[in-house]
């Protein structure tokens, strides 16, 4: 580490709070694949800011979208309209097929959207009695960060002082069709779920488990609503994970991707016997469905169509844990993911071995302490991949 980089790293310490506990690399400049820090040394980066950099870092088509749009208008607020959010909206409900897209800034407002859509039909539509409407959630979820949030999650360090927690929620154990037909009341509204769990370290559910579940709700009148922030647009090698079990929910979350990673942008996706609901005065925000977010997010989108980047997610990722698993390393207890999202589980904490990856120049980032999550840009090549591997092996041996 030279002077430079502990010095913006002394910076970070003294006045910023303490939230985070980053790897020692402090990145400068990005461009595809890969990321350069400020002594001029190239990562490649095997992250993506948690699946928002699909297209990879810089994309120019995103870029110039951006570009062009800033100096021209940013933003309007939702008081007056703008030339670019229908044509955004009208976009997002084609590829996920829904009617009504309602957009949003980060992640966890989005989430916190679809809590108050499906909320908001269980009165409306359900019958449900006020202040009585229940969400069904999965024990090890990760949604996000605000206070309603943090209150139904089951890890101790995103909840624990920051209580009380919202009620209404009910936790079950993720890929348990039992524990969720069980944990079902008429004050039920809705279900809440990843097709994959990232932060509880890439967890697969048992193959099934979201048609089923998905076919559960529709037979009790709940509605299922998919967080696809961090698996949706391409990530798992399908543009939505749940079209892998040709699932539609009733309510889809997208996030991180759908702006390419320039800037946040998130939006539920849903019918309009759910989101129609929503009168003037009832949801809103400052940013959300603001002109820039809406050129950005219009290019991100046509650029994962445009490049195929589902079927190289598909493709590039099978070939990643066949090498991950040729390599039969003594500590690997567990390689699983879909796509381009790769758990590799290990008898031992990972944060040391994530070290020795960015030694190698490679950035990746624990998940759940014995795991290592890989998640590199959509848009990685077969050579680049096998370059990425050949680090792996060394930092790992
Ligand atoms: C952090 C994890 C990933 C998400 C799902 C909603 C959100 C996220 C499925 C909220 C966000 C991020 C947040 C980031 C770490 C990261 C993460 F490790 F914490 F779990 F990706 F795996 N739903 N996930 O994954 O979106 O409000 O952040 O835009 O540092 O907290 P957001």
């Amino acid at each position: 580490m030279n002077t430079a980089t502990r010095k913006y790293i002394e910076l970070d310490e003294r006045y910023g709070a303490h939230n985070y506990h980053p790897l020692p690399v402090v990145l400068e400049r990005g461009k595809g694949v890969f990321v350069w820090d400020v002594e001029g040394r190239r990562y490649f980066d095997m992250l993506s800011s948690y699946s928002a950099l699909n297209q990879g870092h810089g994309h120019p088509r995103i870029v110039a979208a951006a570009k062009k749009q800033v100096g021209k208008l940013a933003l309007t607020s939702r008081a007056f309209h703008n030339t670019l959010m229908g044509a955004f909206l009208k976009r997002i409900c084609e590829l996920t097929g829904q009617d009504m897209a309602l957009p949003m800034n980060s992640g966890a407002e989005a989430v916190e959207t679809a809590i108050k859509a499906m909320r908001q039909w269980g009165y409306l539509r359900k019958g449900i009695a006020a202040n009585r409407a229940e969400i069904i959630v999965c024990r090890g979820n990760f949604h996000g960060r605000t206070t309603t949030i943090v209150g139904f999650s089951s890890d101790p360090d995103s909840s624990g002082n920051f209580g009380p927690a919202t009620p209404g929620f009910v936790t079950v154990n993720y890929g348990s069709l039992e524990d969720l037909e069980a944990a079902i009341t008429a004050n039920t509204c809705g279900f809440l779920v990843e097709p994959i769990q990232g932060e509880a370290g890439v967890l697969v559910p048992p193959e099934g488990y979201l048609a089923k579940a998905r076919q559960l709700c529709a037979d009790r009148k709940v509605l299922f609503c998919a967080d696809e922030i961090q698996t949706g647009l391409g990530r798992t090698g399908r543009l939505f994970a749940v079209d892998h079990e040709a699932v539609k929910p009733d309510l889809i979350i997208l996030g991180k991707a759908l702006s390419g990673g320039l800037y946040p942008i998130s939006a539920v996706a849903a019918s309009s016997e759910v989101l129609g609901l929503f009168r003037p005065g009832t949801h809103g925000s400052t940013f959300g469905g603001n002109p820039l977010a809406s050129a950005i997010g219009l290019a991100a989108l046509d650029v994962i169509v445009r490049e195929k980047l589902p079927a190289n997610a598909a493709k590039q990722g099978e070939y990643f844990r066949r090498r991950l698993k040729e390599m039969r390393h003594p500590l690997v207890v567990d390689i699983r993911g879909k796509g381009l999202l790769t758990g590799l589980e290990f008898r031992i904490p990972t944060r040391p071995l994530c070290e020795k990856l960015m030694e190698r120049g490679v950035l990746a980032k624990d998940s759940h302490e014995m795991t290592i999550r890989f998640a590199p840009p959509l848009t990685i090549t077969r050579s680049q991949l096998d370059s990425a591997l050949r680090a792996i092996r060394t930092a790992l041996s």
